[in-house]
């Protein structure tokens, strides 16, 4: 049945085919076989119903409005955008576009960052999709969107049970006058260890092939030393390299030397020197400070000739303020997110940075209207997700002394609650913050970041102090990230680890110095092909190489599911978190132009086995599933 897709496939039969066609045709997988989609698709649903979501306390499925999307005339062309000059000038032409530029220009992370931050990164692609087309016809003026990459990777397989690569393929056709933009960590590429060189040169290669044109590069301890090989990559696949600076401490504490303004200033010069088409400045735990802000900002646009991208979070609430200075200072791009999903450990509201600079001679051209348009729709967005939001209800300059990364707070809190900390996280706060200093001040970022966070929950549980480490580590079994950290295994931090606790830690086993990529066995991507091709039963495509290679586990856990329920990308997000009440009746479009109408009419007591039967009407027709009952 492959051969025949490909035969009768329109793009086949044009010609238009080349070697990305059967990574970019995912249909061309979709055979009429085996299984009977809609029994897999009550299955989940009824599931659900009974069980609730994973990772979720089970609870009634509420009422939801649907989310409106803009009208926009789909007739009219997709205005021109930045993708385009992209295609016509290069990276570099870009670039110098860009530092051309009077006004500042803006990055919307609503797509990515703003719900890994809010929202446990639970946005699914179905959310994303209906409103990329009129993002990409109402805010045609936007540098990037930046909708891939960081931690989306993993939770699209682990908790959506959807495909990142499907997201990803399917966002570039809806925008296709946008660059796309991802968060790339460097050897970790979109996970939280090291991989093999010729991995992350691939993931780079397909990821640049499916749609990404701005790569956001950067290493967790801010080696450079581990940055250039995706540096490289990325130049090679002629996209933009974005190579980033991680923003730590306060350059305004005299206080505190190691993260002065020298030190980011001759950073900057070697990301430039290593080929970085824009310097980038992650600010994620949000602490840099206005005033510092427009000095860094000023010093960076004296020393370096390549534009400068800034992101925060805005926990403090001190984040439009901090813009604003570094608008001042000349910034060329700064992050921001949708209202309704700005805020908090978010970036800052684009809408509220726009009406900032009313009267500013650098105020973004963007139509403000259009941005408020779209805002309805996302305010509604945000309530499908309202149980995986982390509680943080106002603004939090705690983060001043914890140095937490937005993404991490609420994650960590969770982890603390698992572990029965829950009464104590303002011990773990605490702790944190004495673990960075005990770790010499380190920058913390994913990985680094979860290494801290796992020393610290490590030490509270125990009822360790600083003391106990010192005098009776030996005796100590540290947790394994931490343990890897002290080997080098994530890469070498500035001014190196604190020799006394590594040796601590460590217990005898040597610390390696050299770049832990170098040291792995290359993934040896065709035998990893055949014996794919013998597990999933279909043909291998080079993104399930890829997700396999970075998480074989995770990938493989997702096609079972697949397996037993097939694709639920397509249920509604109601539905998909919740499954149904009784008597509703819902309409899932399972292809283009194929709808199923289930309702779920009833379900039967729990049985002596624990299971349940599940009574549907599937188009009108009756069917049943027995679900068994977790409760
Ligand atoms: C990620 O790596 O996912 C981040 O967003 C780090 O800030
Ligand atoms: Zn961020």
């Amino acid at each position: 049945p492959f051969l025949e897709n490909v035969i009768r496939h329109s793009n086949f039969l044009s010609g238009e085919y080349s070697t990305t066609f059967i990574d970019q045709t995912p249909e061309l997988f979709v055979f009429p076989k085996r299984k009977d989609r809609g029994t897999k698709m009550l299955s989940y649903i009824g599931h659900t119903s009974v069980n609730g979501f994973e990772g979720l306390s089970k609870k009634k499925k509420p009422l939801f409005t649907t989310p409106p999307i803009p009208k926009i005339d789909k007739l009219q062309e997709i205005p021109r955008g930045t993708k385009q000059i992209l295609d016509e000038k290069g990276p570099e032409g870009l670039a110098s576009w860009l530092l051309d530029q009077p006004d500042v220009l803006l990055t919307d992370t609503t797509f990515r960052d703003a719900h890994q931050s809010l929202l446990a990164t639970r946005v699914r692609t179905k959310d994303l999709l209906q409103i990329a087309e009129p993002t990409a016809r109402l805010l045609p003026e936007l540098f990037s969107v930046e909708m891939w990459g960081g931690a989306t990777f993993d939770v699209a397989y682990r908790f959506l049970k959807e495909s990142p690569w499907q997201r990803l393929l399917k966002l570039r056709e809806q925008m296709p006058n946008v660059l796309l933009q991802m968060l790339l960590r460097s050897s970790n590429a979109v996970g939280y260890k090291n991989y093999p060189d010729n991995l992350i040169k691939e993931f780079v290669e397909k990821s640049a092939t499916a749609g990404i044109d701005v790569f956001r590069i950067f290493d967790s301890l801010n080696w450079v030393e581990g940055m250039n090989l995706a540096i490289q990559s990325v130049r090679e696949s002629n996209k933009i390299a974005e190579a980033t600076m991680c923003y730590t401490g306060d350059i305004l504490d005299k206080g505190r030397t190691k993260y002065d303004l020298d030190y980011y200033k001759n950073l900057a010069k070697e990301l430039e020197q290593s080929g970085a088409h824009i310097l980038g400045i992650k600010d994620m735990a949000g602490l840099l400070k206005p005033e510092a802000a427009y000095q860094l900002i000023s010093t960076l646009k004296d020393s370096i000739s390549i534009p400068v991208h800034l992101h925060t979070h805005d926990t403090s609430g001190n984040g439009i303020y901090m813009y604003a200075r570094a608008i001042e200072a000349g910034v060329d791009v700064v992050d921001v997110a949708n209202g309704p999903m700005a805020g908090l450990t978010s970036q800052p509201s684009a809408q509220s940075l726009y009406h900032a600079l009313e009267g500013h001679k650098r105020q973004p051209k963007i139509n403000v209207g259009s941005y408020e348009k779209l805002s309805h729709y996302w305010e509604d967005v945000r309530g499908y997700y309202q149980d995986f939001e982390s509680g943080m209800k106002s603004p939090h300059t705690e983060i001043y002394n914890h140095e937490m990364p937005g993404g991490q707070y609420s994650n960590l809190k969770q982890q603390a609650k698992a572990v029965g900390l829950e009464d104590r996280w303002n011990e773990v706060k605490t702790m944190f913050n004495k673990v960075n200093l005990m770790f010499g001040d380190v920058i913390k970022v994913t990985p680094s970041s979860k290494v801290v966070g796992d020393m610290t929950l490590f030490m509270v549980q125990n009822d360790l102090t600083e003391d106990d480490i010192y005098e009776r580590g030996e005796s100590i079994d540290f947790p394994d990230s931490v343990i890897e950290f002290a080997q080098g295994y994530i890469g070498q931090p500035y001014q190196g680890f604190p020799k006394e606790l590594q040796r601590i830690i460590l217990k005898g086993k040597k610390p390696i110095t050299v770049r832990p990529g170098e040291l792995l066995e290359p993934v040896d991507f065709n035998s990893l092909k055949s014996s794919l091709f013998k597990t999933l039963d279909r043909q291998v495509t080079s993104f399930d190489m890829i997700s396999y290679a970075l998480y074989p586990k995770v990938f493989m856990d997702y096609h079972r599911f697949q397996e037993t329920y097939g694709d639920v990308s397509v249920l509604d997000t109601p539905t998909f978190l919740y499954g149904m009440r009784l008597g509703e009746e819902i309409e899932v479009e399972i292809e283009q132009g194929k709808t199923l109408i289930v309702k779920l009419v009833s379900i039967s007591e729990a049985h002596a086995d624990g299971t349940r039967v599940i009574y549907f009407e599937l188009n009108g027709q009756s069917r049943e599933v027995v679900v068994k009952d977790d409760n």
